[in-house]
């Protein structure tokens, strides 16, 4: 069985996702491409009870060491019961947010060691790395501007202009670092614009397949 390929989608608040998400999955699908839709944190029962923990904006103080545990430890549970049995059965998986994310809030947003998340990464993943990350990214008042219209902020949403500076910096870091994985898609233009930008990047992947 030849292993299915590993997409994850990133990019700071607002800057479409969730949008893009739905319109890769009807481009795989339109390739005959079997994907499983997942997200971080999430995508299992328990990984997605850690979402609500780290989310919700009336948790008491969670310290930034233990943000960053809960994250990669709802990541475990994912990677074990989800990615990697589909990615073994031929399955592509396509997950809203990964470890990028990771490098770019509790990295950059919250300034934990990169030597940390490193560590970290390799001990809960092994070998594990998305084989494309589409980091979507536009100016942080553009994300802001168009998560707002959603109402009520999550205890991510809460933080302040600078912290999200912090996050698109480190996820273009990220970008830079890894060049070879990441594609870089401008978010601040008309949908149509950025899924011309996210087929461009995804077309070699998927004709390699075909
Ligand atoms: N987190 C972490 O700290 N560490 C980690 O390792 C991981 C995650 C994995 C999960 O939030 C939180 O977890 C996240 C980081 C943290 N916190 N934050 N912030 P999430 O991923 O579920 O939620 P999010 O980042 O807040 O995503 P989002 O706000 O849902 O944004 P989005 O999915 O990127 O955007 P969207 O919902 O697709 O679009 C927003 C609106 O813009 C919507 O009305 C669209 O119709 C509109 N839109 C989209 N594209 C366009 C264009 N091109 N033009 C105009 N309007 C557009």
């Amino acid at each position: 069985m030849i292993r299915g390929k590993f997409i994850t989608l990133e990019g700071g608040e607002g800057v479409g996702k969730t949008t893009n998400l739905t319109f890769i999955k009807d481009y795989l699908a339109h390739h005959n491409i079997p994907v499983v839709v997942t997200r971080e944190p999430g995508g299992t029962a328990l990984a997605e009870k850690i979402r609500l923990l780290l989310l919700d904006p009336h948790s008491e103080t969670i310290s930034e060491q233990a943000e960053l545990l809960l994250v990669f430890a709802a990541r475990s549970q994912h990677i074990k019961h989800v990615i990697e049995p589909a990615l073994s059965q031929g399955k592509w998986v396509l997950c809203d947010r990964f470890t990028d994310a990771t490098y770019a809030y509790q990295g950059g947003g919250r300034n934990m060691r990169i030597s940390t998340i490193e560590h970290l990464e390799n001990l809960v993943q092994g070998s594990l790395r998305p084989d494309l990350t589409l980091l979507l990214d536009a100016p942080v008042e553009v994300g802001m501007r168009r998560a707002k219209k959603r109402g009520a902020f999550d205890r991510f949403e809460a933080e302040t202009i600078s912290f999200f500076e912090h996050v698109r910096r480190a996820y273009l870091l990220q970008a830079e670092l890894n060049p070879q994985r990441i594609k870089l898609i401008r978010a601040n233009q008309p949908l149509t614009d950025v899924q011309r930008e996210i087929i461009d990047a995804m077309r070699f992947l998927v004709r390699n397949q075909c």
